[in-house]
């Protein structure tokens, strides 16, 4: 799922810098150093994050930002989720190496993109075929009982990380909503603000998706136990980053599923469409389980690389587990569907 287009950017800043002679000081000094750079870059080498960074503000995206800023949350630990025998991914991993291709497609993109994001006011709608549409503010967000659950994150790249999130139960947002019987899945939608989101004003840098990106669960999914709404992570707020200020967390399917800085769930009748799977529908199907025995298109989904807390060459490779090894809580969900088909 990785679209690289890095080419066809570098193109279009060079001529792009002459302009502009009234640009402060600072801004001019970052834009040398990405002449600099592309100089590198056009003999091969690649480009660091930071440039990638300074290329977006050559776009008129928002001057050198200084660090989101999160903060602790109250909350509990969940009794069945403390994950005891798996190292966790350090904060710094979690927090550097993302997919949120509204922020850009490299894994350096979100972190470097997405301080300035704004999540205060937000507005997440919960509506569709529910007894009580509900609009939850940012501080709603936080009065549900929050909890930490420490979840495994199998991306379909075939990486995989160990995450302490805080949050509540998808659930519990759907009780307080009250499903009407007509409502069959549950359809997701982040923000579609091309002003903050980079990857949403150009299609290259989007990564070729269609925003807002879209995601959805069947009923019986989104009810499941494991479903989880993260509104933090290491014991504070989520950094922009990872979806902040809501995100949702289906740990037994591929993290794509895993939408974040969600602004509306919709209870539906019929299947709502997600955008990996309108993008490639052979290679992303609507359901997304991990799967070790159906292998993507393109390569094997039998393991995946752990990344913890050692060096670039150190993240060990392990076998992939089946419904990423939580098969207790949810295989009775597919229980007669033919995961070869309905992948
Ligand atoms: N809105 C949105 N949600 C998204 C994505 C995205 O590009 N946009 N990427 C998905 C993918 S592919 C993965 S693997 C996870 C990564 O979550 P993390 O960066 O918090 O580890 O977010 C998912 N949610
Ligand atoms: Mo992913």
């Amino acid at each position: 799922m990785k679209g690289r287009f890095t080419t066809g950017i570098m193109k279009k800043a060079a001529w792009q810098l002459s302009e502009n002679e009234a640009t402060p000081r600072e801004v001019f000094r970052d834009r040398r150093q990405i002449i600099k750079a592309l100089g590198l870059g056009a003999i091969g080498a690649s480009m660091p994050g930071y440039v990638q960074a300074g290329l977006f503000d050559l776009f008129g995206s928002h001057p050198p930002q200084s660090e989101f800023v999160t903060r602790p949350l109250t909350y509990i630990k969940s009794a069945h989720y403390k994950g005891s025998e798996e190292t966790l991914t350090p904060y710094e991993k979690v927090t550097g190496h993302n997919n949120f291709y509204e922020f850009g497609t490299d894994k350096g993109d979100p972190a470097a993109n997405a301080q300035g994001f704004k999540v205060d006011p937000w507005m997440l709608r919960v509506e569709g075929e529910v007894e009580r549409p509900l609009t939850l503010s940012y501080d709603d967000l936080f009065k549900f009982a929050l909890e930490e659950r420490i979840y495994r994150l199998r991306c379909v790249e075939a990486w995989s990380m160990v995450i302490p999130w805080v949050g509540f139960p998808l659930a519990a947002v759907l009780k307080k909503a009250g499903v009407k019987p007509e409502g069959k899945y549950v359809a997701f939608e982040t923000l579609f603000d091309p002003e903050q989101f980079p990857g949403q004003r150009n299609r290259l840098m989007g990564g070729g998706i269609h925003y807002p990106y879209v995601e959805g669960l069947t009923l019986a999914e989104a009810s499941n136990e494991l479903s989880f709404l993260a509104v933090g992570l290491y014991g504070k707020t989520l950094p922009p980053q990872n979806g902040a200020p809501v995100r949702l967390v289906v740990p037994w399917k591929y993290g794509f599923k895993s939408i974040k800085s969600v602004v509306t769930i919709r209870v539906t009748q019929s299947q709502p469409p997600t955008s990996w799977n309108q993008l490639a529908p052979h290679e992303y199907g609507f359901l997304g389980n991990v799967n070790p025995q159906v292998d993507h298109p393109r390569w094997s989904q039998a393991s995946e690389r752990r990344i913890g807390p050692g060096g670039l060459f150190s993240a060990t490779r392990i076998p992939t587990q089946m419904f990423n090894g939580y098969g207790e809580q949810v295989a009775h969900l597919y229980h007669g569907v033919d995961l070869r088909k309905y992948y």
